[in-house]
């Protein structure tokens, strides 16, 4: 018999067994799926040396909040042509995103420089229209606490609600999922945990740190005492 057609058949199992070991070894590499691997917090941006998110000083109203991603909803309302009411997911899908480097300054004494990353609370307002009477807008968060600013802050800079810092998703502790940039303001007005933004006429409002003696513009450049 001739042995060439035995040895051409065994070729052929020996090929298509190891195409289909590999395909099949848990080891091997899939083409079609990219598992997301953990993000690692970086510590310069640009030349510039950022602090960690460690460097905080945990000191919240009521300790951190756990707000889920999947049942979070953050609305816009008050004096605006329309109440929103965004998913997560739809405020990073729908608003472009931006980047700076901040420095927040705690009225304890202590500061941080990170990497901030988040859409313009502008963005958001535009989107939902404010009427001719509005002149505030105040912030609130799931722990109960809220700040308020002149309408005309968050309007005329490109203030940002930040969910990323530092290359990380927002940490629980840092505000997850948002936590307000308030450049130029002492870290009491950097509400986390945003739950409700509220465009009104009320510029006498006052805040959780504001309604206890806290200064309400909160500027960095004055002192935190009215
Ligand atoms: N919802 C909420 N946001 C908050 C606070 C808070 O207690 N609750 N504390 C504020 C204060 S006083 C500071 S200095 C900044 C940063 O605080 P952290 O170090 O606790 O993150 O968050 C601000 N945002
Ligand atoms: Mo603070």
């Amino acid at each position: 018999m001739n042995g060439r057609p035995v040895i051409f058949f065994l070729l052929i199992v020996g090929i298509g067994g190891f195409w289909l070991y590999t395909l099949l070894e848990p080891g091997s590499v899939s083409l079609d799926s990219s598992p997301t691997l953990p993000s690692v917090e970086i510590r310069n941006y640009e030349g510039e040396d950022l602090s960690s998110f460690h460097d905080f000083r945990e000191n919240s109203i009521k300790g951190p909040q756990i707000i889920q991603r999947d049942n979070y909803r953050l609305e816009v309302s008050g004096l605006v042509n329309r109440t929103i009411s965004f998913s997560y997911q739809d405020i990073i899908e729908k608003f472009p995103s931006y980047k700076k480097v901040v420095k927040l300054n705690c009225v304890e004494g202590w500061d941080v420089i990170i990497l901030w990353e988040g859409i313009l609370v502008r963005d958001l307002i535009r989107y939902a229209g404010v009427k001719p009477t509005a002149n505030t807008i105040i912030f609130y968060a799931y722990d109960g606490y809220s700040t308020s600013f002149p309408l005309s802050y968050v309007m005329d800079n490109p203030i940002m609600m930040a969910y990323r810092m530092n290359n990380l998703t927002l940490p629980i502790e840092r505000g997850f999922p948002f936590q307000l940039v308030a450049e130029d303001k002492w870290g009491y007005k950097w509400i986390k945990w945003i739950t409700r933004i509220e465009i009104s006429d009320n510029d006498k409002y006052r805040g959780y740190w504001e309604s206890r003696g806290f200064s309400q513009d909160g500027d960095l450049n004055k002192g935190f005492f009215d």
